[in-house]
C-alpha cells in the first residue's frame, strides 16, 4: 500500500493530492493513508502536508528500493525482481538460500550487511546506507567451467558504469575495482552446479560509494577507499546501482549466448593495473613470484614464472604485488 501511495505522489509531484483522493483510489481509510505517509517519512521521503490540500512529495529517500531504482533501470530482466532489505547478514548468503526460487536476473540489495563476505571466507565491511551491497542471481545454460569468466563481466560492468558517471577506475584482476590504487569495490561470484549444468550463479557486488574515512577499520585505511573520498562529492547510489545493472545485462546477454567474453578483453587489457607488474600468486599455502604479462582471449591472466608461462584462471588464486596491495 505504501508503495502505491508513493506512486501516486510521484505521478503528481507538482501538486498536492488530497487524502480523500488517495483513499478513494486505493480503497483505504484516510487514517490508513496517514499511517502509510508516516512510514514513507520514516524511510526518508520528505512529504509536505497541508490541511484541506493533502500531500506533496518534496524529495525521495536515498534508498535502493525497487521503487527508487525503477526510474533509472533500463534492463529487460536483470532487476525485474528486486528484493530490498534495510539490513541483512549478507545478500550473497540470502541469495544462495533462496536461489532455487528466484528467477534469472533477480537482485537482492541491502542498505547494510552485518556479515558481508569477500572471497575465501574474508569479511566485507558494509555500513548502513553508504554503499551498494547487492547480489544478482543468474541462471545461464552454460558449462560450469566457463563460469569463472563471469567475475570479469561483473568487474567490467562496474568499470563501465563508473566511467559513465565520469569516474575513472582501474581493474585489479580478477575481481577488484580500484581508484588511486585503493580498493573501492569487489566482486564475489559463487556457483552451484551439477557436472555439466549450472544450477545458479550468485554475483555479489560491493561498491564503497559514500563511505567516510572513519567507516574503514584501521587495517583497511591504507588499502580501502570510497568514491566519495576520492572524487570529493556525494554519489547518487540509485543512479550508479542502476547503471551497473544496465551494463551487466548488456555484457551478460553476450556471454550467455556462448560463454564468450571476447568483447570485454580490450577493456580488461587496457585498464588492468596488474599487467606488467611483478606479482605474488597465492594458491592455498603456495606463493610464487611471476610477472603478469597479458590477459588472454578467455580472460585468463598470463604470468611469466621462472619455470615458464602459465595461464591463471580467476577464482583459483589471490594476487599481490611485491610492494603492497595493487
Ligand atoms: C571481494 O573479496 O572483494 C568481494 C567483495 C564482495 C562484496 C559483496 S557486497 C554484496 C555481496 N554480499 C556479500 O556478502 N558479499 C558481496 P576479496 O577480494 O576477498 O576482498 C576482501 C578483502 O577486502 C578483505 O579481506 C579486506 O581486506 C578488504 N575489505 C573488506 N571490506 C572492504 C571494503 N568495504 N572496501 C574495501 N576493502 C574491503
Amino acid at each position: 500500500m505504501k508503495n502505491k501511495i508513493l506512486e501516486i505522489l510521484k505521478d503528481n509531484r507538482d501538486e498536492f493530492t488530497s487524502g480523500e483522493k488517495i483513499s478513494e483510489e486505493l480503497n483505504i481509510t484516510r487514517a490508513g493513508v496517514w499511517k502509510n505517509i508516516s512510514k514513507l517519512r520514516e524511510e526518508g521521503y520528505v512529504i509536505d502536508s497541508i490541511t484541506k490540500m493533502g500531500y506533496k512529495l518534496i524529495s525521495t529517500a536515498d534508498i535502493l528500493s525497487k521503487e527508487e531504482l525503477g526510474e533509472y533501470l533500463s534492463t529487460e530482466f536483470i532487476g525485474k525482481n528486486i528484493e530490498y532489505f534495510s539490513t541483512i547478514n549478507s545478500t550473497n548468503q540470502k541469495a544462495k538460500e533462496d536461489a532455487f526460487n528466484l528467477e534469472d536476473g533477480s537482485v537482492l540489495i541491502a542498505e547494510e550487511q552485518t556479515g558481508g563476505r569477500g572471497r575465501l571466507g574474508r569479511q566485507w565491511i558494509s555500513p548502513d546506507g553508504k554503499g551498494i551491497w547487492m547480489s544478482i542471481v543468474l541462471k545461464p545454460e552454460l558449462d560450469p567451467y566457463k563460469v569463472s569468466k563471469i567475475t570479469l563481466i561483473g568487474v567490467v560492468a562496474v568499470f563501465n558504469a563508473l566511467k559513465n558517471i565520469g569516474i575513472d577506475s582501474q581493474i585489479k584482476w580478477p575481481n577488484d575495482i580500484l581508484i588511486n590504487g585503493k580498493k573501492v569495490g569487489g566482486i564475489l561470484t559463487e556457483m552451484s552446479s551439477e557436472l555439466n549444468m549450472i544450477d545458479y550463479i550468485i554475483m555479489g557486488i560491493g561498491i564503497n560509494a559514500n563511505l567516510d574515512k572513519e567507516d574503514f577499520p584501521q587495517d583497511l585505511k591504507n588499502k580501502g577507499t570510497s568514491l566519495k573520498i576520492e572524487i570529493k562529492r556525494e554519489i547518487n547510489r540509485k543512479e550508479l546501482t542502476a547503471k551497473i545493472l544496465n551494463e551487466l545485462e548488456k555484457l551478460y546477454i553476450e556471454f550467455k549466448e556462448n560463454g564468450d567474453i571476447g568483447e570485454i578483453i580490450p577493456i580488461l587489457r587496457e585498464n588492468t593495473i596488474t599487467l606488467g607488474k611483478e606479482i605474488l600468486v597465492i594458491r592455498g599455502k603456495t606463493e610464487r613470484i611471476g610477472k603478469a604479462i597479458d590477459i588472454d582471449e578467455q580472460g585468463e591472466l598470463v604470468v611469466e614464472f621462472q619455470s615458464g608461462r602459465e595461464n591463471i584462471i580467476s577464482g583459483q588464486v589471490s594476487i599481490r604485488t611485491q610492494n603492497g596491495y595493487i
